[in-house]
């Protein structure tokens, strides 16, 4: 990525330079993942923990045709009052915002790409993207899969969203390379719930083991991504039987609007969030705070 296009934040800046722990968020799940104003307050609650355990957050995303790496605190209310008014943007769409010097909110797959264009290793999130449910008709793979695949940045994450069909997404994730570690348990988390029913590849408990996991994955040559699936604290985990029903009915419901493409995830988190009168939004906030402080001791541990 040329350097004109990478706008840091000053604090930013100066902990890359100074060498500390940076961890790099996401903005689609401020702009499209969550309602205002609970968006706001968790996006400044995420930053607040990643401070916490002394690292230094870099929310990414796009604004007048740079990409920001690090927003100041009017930015990121900016981007949570735009919500869906910003655009959703994965690697295909990066060049369109820019260019247009539109707002833009960075998926998964673009926010891993310009925190790796800004030398940033380790990336926080709620969940991935993965294969959709049926997919075998949609061919909705989202992009996070083959960023993954392309871009060696850690993503730690409670998994990938129970919406999605997660065998299929581990398979895809194996075809690609990309190792799938979990933090305190053999099985690969299902987000709104710790248990999936798969394994994950590995498991490893500490900062320290995961850091040395990704240093030998990188010093290997190995040029993709790695999974760091933590599962969603107990006591803010809903059961995967009883998710599940309000997905089938957010699923039927989507499949009857015709919900294609981008505006899929969107959709679907809404919904649930509707149909579980907001409990799946509170376990959504939870989880992602939870992933902010395992992802700031990893950031840390990486450098020792
Ligand atoms: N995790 C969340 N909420 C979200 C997302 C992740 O807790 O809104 C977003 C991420 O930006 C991810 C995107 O990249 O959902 C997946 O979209 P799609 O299925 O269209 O690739
Ligand atoms: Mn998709």
């Amino acid at each position: 990525m040329h350097p004109d296009l990478l706008h840091f934040a000053p604090e930013v800046r100066q902990a890359l330079d100074q060498g500390r722990a940076v961890v790099a968020l996401e903005s689609t799940i401020v702009a499209h993942g969550m309602p205002f104003p609970d968006n706001l307050a968790t996006a400044r609650a995420v930053e607040g923990v990643i401070r916490e355990q002394g690292a230094v957050p870099a929310t990414i995303a796009v604004m007048d045709g740079r990409v920001r790496i690090g927003l100041s605190d009017a930015e990121l209310e900016a981007l949570a009052r735009a919500g869906s008014q910003a655009l959703k943007l994965s690697r295909r769409d990066m060049a369109y915002a820019i260019s247009q010097r539109r707002l833009g909110a960075t998926t998964v797959a673009s926010t891993m790409l310009c925190a790796h264009a800004a030398g940033i290793r380790v990336f926080v999130t709620g969940g991935i993207g993965g294969v959709h449910r049926g997919a075998e008709h949609s061919m909705d793979v989202s992009a996070d899969l083959l960023e993954l695949a392309r871009t060696p940045v850690a993503v730690v994450c409670a998994g990938a969203k129970s919406i999605l069909d997660l065998p299929l997404t581990l398979e895809v994730l194996e075809t690609h390379g990309v190792p799938v570690l979990a933090v305190g348990q053999a099985e690969f988390p299902a987000f709104y719930s710790r248990s999936s029913g798969l394994k994950a590849d590995f498991r490893l408990d500490t900062p320290h083991a995961i850091a040395a996991f990704l240093r030998a994955h990188w010093q290997l040559g190995l040029s993709s991504g790695v999974v760091v699936a933590n599962p969603v604290p107990e006591a803010d985990e809903i059961p995967a039987a009883v998710v599940e029903q309000w997905i089938h009915q957010a699923l039927r419901e989507a499949a009857e609007q015709g919900i294609r493409g981008k505006a899929s995830t969107p959709f679907m988190l809404k919904r649930l969030a509707e149909l579980s009168q907001g409990r799946s939004l509170a376990t959504n906030i939870a989880l992602v705070k939870h992933n902010a402080g395992v992802g700031a001791r990893l950031a840390a541990s990486l450098l020792q």
